[in-house]
């Protein structure tokens, strides 16, 4: 299939940049591989998605963006951040659940943020970041600003109902938007062909207004020249654009994954394209860097993970108290479940957390003791009386499905 912007390959940039985008590779690949152990140890709790194999469409990607232009992801986005320029410290520290971490330890390994880089998240809804982006983008619109914003997903997200959605108005309002597909040829343990009916993503959005382009994700040039094309079109010609990049996702879907969706042998082919030894080798081959030069480059990759680890492993974990900070709750207007503490016997809401005195404290860590069964008793009792779930008379028990869903 084409792949690729051009058969021939791309002029390598100067020396200076053709190393950084390396160097830039090689601390996500370093920093994923270390996130793995320390999930290992159980240093990081809850699920932990690694980007391994796709180091070339992320930094290909924000290579070719604006400092002031925007970046939305997935839950597979720990690249993303480093890319962005989150130091590595503030990432590990967020998987470690730390105080330090760049969503305070709040958030974890799926909900990275970093406003001050312009990286909006980190969002463990398969599909739920494509129309927040749009919002994004209409704002940039709004604002009489050239900014843009490039908002990645996977292949699978590409089946969500959001995806028409969000192409159909970014396309009717002209909105300033990219959207990437990094297509890994897997959601979860579905292969491509098994989960969408049309394989040539870029081709996926057209019908809504979108036009699409491909580029081959193993090659960080490719997908830096298709990016850089997509954004100058949505910015300057005010034209919504789809990228598909054609990656592979080297490890599981995530921690707790057998992989028994496919071959080893399926794996190892891709191997072979590695994204960081296929640039490496390039630059060696064309007199840029020695194999010399690149082990030193890997070493400072590797110690750079070193003191963010040690960094995250010393930072102290968040404050009882700030529990229910940077929780977005309209006052009296809704009053859902999200801003309870379930353990706790009697609902308190999250902005009256601060005045609930110790009592409140003492209720939640002692909320084990509570049975599921009284919990559940407990949670219909309290659904009955007041309009939980929010908006619209919604019966209270709707809540129920934001805290019941798996991964
Ligand atoms: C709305 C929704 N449905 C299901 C899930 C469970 N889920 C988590 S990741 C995933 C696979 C998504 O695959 P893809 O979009 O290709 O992204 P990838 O994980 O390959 O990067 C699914 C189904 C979810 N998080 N959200």
């Amino acid at each position: 299939m084409a792949v690729r912007q051009t058969d021939a390959p791309h002029k390598l940039p100067d020396k200076e940049t053709s190393v950084e985008v390396l160097e830039r590779m090689l601390l996500i690949r370093r920093f994923e591989e270390r996130a793995g152990e320390m999930y290992a140890k159980a240093k990081i709790g809850g699920f932990l998605h690694l980007c391994i194999g796709e180091e070339a469409t992320i930094v290909g990607a924000v290579n070719a963006m604006r400092t002031t232009d925007y970046l939305m992801s997935t839950y597979r986005e720990h690249g993303q951040a480093l890319a962005r320029g989150t130091p590595p410290e503030a990432v590990m520290a967020e998987l470690f659940g730390r105080v330090d971490g760049v969503s305070k330890g709040h958030g974890g390994s799926m909900h990275l943020f970093d406003w001050e880089r312009r990286f909006l998240g980190g969002y463990g809804i398969v599909g739920g970041n494509l129309p927040l982006a749009t919002g994004v983008a209409l704002a940039c619109d709004y604002k009489g600003t050239d900014d843009a914003i490039v908002c990645m997903f996977g292949d699978g997200a590409s089946n969500q109902g959001t995806f028409g959605e969000s192409m159909n108005m970014a396309a009717l309002w002209k909105l300033p938007v990219v959207f990437m597909v990094i297509n890994n040829q897997f959601g979860m343990g579905t292969s491509l062909e098994r989960h969408s009916a049309v394989t040539d993503l870029s081709k996926k959005a057209e019908g809504f207004g979108v036009p699409g382009s491909r580029c081959d994700g193993m090659d960080v040039l490719d997908v830096h020249d298709a990016v850089g094309e997509a954004l100058r079109k949505a910015r300057e010609e005010r034209q919504p654009q789809l990228v598909e990049a054609v990656t592979y996702r080297f490890r599981g879907h995530s921690m707790a994954d057998p992989e028994e969706y496919r071959t080893k042998d399926e794996v190892a082919e891709w191997r072979k394209r590695d994204p960081i030894n296929v640039f490496k080798q390039r630059l060696i081959d064309e007199g840029v860097i020695s194999d010399d030069d690149f082990e030193k480059l890997d070493e400072r990759a590797t110690g750079r993970i070193d003191e963010a680890t040690e960094f995250a492993d010393n930072s102290p974990f968040p404050d009882l108290d700030s529990l229910y900070d940077d929780i977005y709750v309209y006052g009296d207007q809704v009053k859902g479940w999200y801003a309870v503490d379930e353990r706790a016997p009697e609902p308190h809401r999250g902005e009256d957390e601060r005045e609930a005195g110790d009592l409140a404290h003492e209720l939640a860590e002692a909320g084990a003791a509570y049975t599921h069964e009284e919990y559940e008793e407990d949670r219909w009792r309290h659904s009955g009386d007041d309009n939980a779930g929010g908006g619209e008379g919604e019966p209270a028990g709707g809540a129920r499905d934001t805290t019941g869903g798996g991964d």
